[in-house]
């Protein structure tokens, strides 16, 4: 058994002592901190995910392998012995994002290069967040956003945190895999992995980069999407009621997580107009239909949805390009 196959067989098992064991072994082996982090960790995280994207698992077990890995996270991390003389970073989820494992990882990582680290966790309130860097002034703020969803919130947040005087780094695959959206949101200063980030803070240079950029201009459909969110989930679920007759059947659990699921259409379709990249929204659609038909829902539903979607849109030519992309994409998934 390699390395990673006796972590997901711990985490698999819920066995903590187990899962932390593997990862002390490999430091005991002179192994740096940095590839346990970054090489058997983050991995198998990313495998825990699969395992409930594809259904194996159940949210349950997901949760618990999570939770154990942050404890494998957390005994790394103690065994790391780095005097902080680079200056103090915070960082620190957007409002609303619970993948807190990865700005995690990219925070040990940070202080085992000589940082001093403050890790605010997942869910931060934009207002604390800012109050934090006023009471506390650190010399750069990292901000992760793992769910592309939350752009527009990001675009706030960076403002918000720059308005501080604070340098602003970001980073996480919601910006894209290449960083794109970061880029269409006027921020430079993004990282694609944990190293990069400790290398561009090393970099005087990069505080540059982390200048406000100029005000967005406010945009219509955006502000449509947002404003008529209830209207839009409204149709898709009449629409849905109208061709899945049994639905209306549904008891209350059952309801709540269809009007979730339709909920994130729309959230990630606002997303991907702020961005303007039928990719964002094409990208959410194929993982839904992949999830859904792990499920044994049928993608044909995510169809219905759109296309009441696209009727409430009629006069919003850009949300409907997306939709259009969208139902494209699950139509050959
Ligand atoms: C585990 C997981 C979860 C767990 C999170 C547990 C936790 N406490 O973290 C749970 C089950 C709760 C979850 C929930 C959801 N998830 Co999820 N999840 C994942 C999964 C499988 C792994 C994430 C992870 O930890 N990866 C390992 C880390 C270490 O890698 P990483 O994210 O790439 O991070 C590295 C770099 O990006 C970078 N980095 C990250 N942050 C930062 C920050 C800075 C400043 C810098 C410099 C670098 C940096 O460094 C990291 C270390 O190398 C991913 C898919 C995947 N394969 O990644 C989906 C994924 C992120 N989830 C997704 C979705 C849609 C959801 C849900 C909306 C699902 C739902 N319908 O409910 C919810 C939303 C919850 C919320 N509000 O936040 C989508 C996001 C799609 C998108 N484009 O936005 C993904 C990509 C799955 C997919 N293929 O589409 N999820």
């Amino acid at each position: 058994m390699t390395d990673r196959e006796e972590l997901m067989a711990a985490l698999a098992a819920a066995d903590e002592r187990a899962a932390v064991a593997v990862a002390l072994r490999l430091l005991d082996r002179g192994v740096p901190a940095e590839t346990v982090l970054l090489d058997l960790v983050a991995e198998a995280q990313a495998e825990v995910g699969r395992r409930w994207q594809v259904n194996e698992w159940s949210v349950a077990r997901e949760h618990a392998a999570t939770a154990i890995n942050e404890r494998v996270i957390a005994a790394v991390g103690s065994r790391v012995d780095v005097p902080p003389t680079k200056g103090h970073v915070v960082v620190s989820c957007l409002d609303g994002e619970w993948h807190a494992v990865p700005p995690r990882i990219v925070a040990e990582v940070l202080r085992g290069r000589g940082w001093r680290v403050t890790f605010l966790g997942a869910s931060v309130p934009t207002a604390h967040l800012v109050s934090y860097l006023h009471e506390h002034g650190p010399d750069a703020v990292a901000l992760s956003c793992t769910l592309s969803r939350s752009l527009p919130r990001a675009d706030q947040v960076v403002a918000a945190c720059r308005a501080t005087g604070t340098p602003v780094l970001v980073g996480g695959r919601g910006f894209g895999a290449d960083g794109r959206w970061a880029k269409q949101l006027g921020v430079d200063s993004w990282a694609p992995t944990a190293p990069a980030a400790a290398e561009l803070l090393e970099h005087p240079e990069w505080r540059r980069t982390a200048q406000p950029a100029p005000p967005r201009r406010a945009d219509p459909e955006y502000a449509a999407l947002r404003t008529r969110r209830a209207e839009l989930i409204g149709a898709a679920v009449d629409a849905l009621y109208e061709r899945f007759p049994p639905m209306r059947g549904y008891d209350e659990r059952r309801l709540d997580a269809t009007l979730e699921d339709v909920g994130h259409i729309v959230d990630f379709l606002s997303a991907s107009v702020y961005v303007d990249d039928v990719e964002l929204f094409g990208e959410f659609m194929a993982w839904t239909a992949e999830v859904l038909a792990a499920r044994g829902v049928p993608v044909a539903s995510t169809e219905v949805a759109m296309s009441a979607m696209s009727r409430v849109l009629e006069d919003h030519p850009r949300a409907l390009r997306h939709l259009d992309h969208g139902r494209q994409v699950v139509r050959v998934a």
